[in-house]
């Protein structure tokens, strides 16, 4: 068992309506994520922080875009498809952080821009609550959520992701081989309490 404390903060990655069934860039079963974060928000975490995926119309990683990024269209600032997941319990979220604001560079990670060249303010801010410890669930596993869980570690935090409280496009296994080798750690919701 592993007890939170006010010194744990939890990461609840882009759960928004575009990576759900249905949405523009959906993660498949994406909505399963939703009820085992509404169990751990409700947890003596010292803080519970929510990412929005947050782009401006003909962002850089668009399909659409020109030259043509990975992606398609998703997540466009304001949208529905933007918006957090109707089910998910943001009674207990204390910040919500929006990410990939930038036409020119996208953001998977909460922390840093893919370019590593600006920083979002996240890392400065967990520490002002006094957190050292982050446990990271959400969508997609292989992409925000690995980008997050790894900058977490690399800027000083214990990182750990959920994997049942998270969802991936690819190979689930080879996901988590690549946390595990970066030194990020693995557990299951159940052994929070
Ligand atoms: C994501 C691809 C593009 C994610 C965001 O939230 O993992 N993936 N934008
Ligand atoms: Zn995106």
């Amino acid at each position: 068992m592993t007890l939170i404390s006010s010194r744990d903060a939890l990461l609840v990655i882009d759960v928004q309506n575009d990576f759900l069934p249905g949405g523009a860039l959906a993660v498949p079963n994406g909505d399963a994520v939703v009820p085992l974060i509404n169990r751990l928000s409700a947890l003596p975490f010292g803080a519970v922080v929510a990412t929005q995926d947050w782009h401006p119309p003909s962002h850089v990683s668009f399909q659409t875009s020109e030259p043509a990024g990975p992606w398609p269209p998703h997540c466009v600032a304001g949208t529905d498809g933007a918006a957090l997941a109707a089910g998910l319990d943001c009674a207990p979220v204390a910040l919500v952080l929006r990410k990939g604001r930038s036409k020119t560079v996208d953001s998977y990670s909460a922390f840093l821009d893919n370019d590593h060249a600006s920083a979002t303010g996240l890392a400065s801010w967990l520490r002002e609550v006094g957190v050292e410890r982050v446990f990271v669930t959400g969508l997609a596993l292989d992409y925000c959520v690995s980008a997050t869980a790894v900058d977490a570690m690399n800027e000083g935090f214990e990182s750990i992701v959920i994997v049942d409280a998270c969802r991936g496009i690819g190979p689930r296994d080879e996901a988590l081989q690549k946390l595990a080798a970066a030194g990020v750690g693995i557990a299951k919701s159940a052994a929070l309490a």
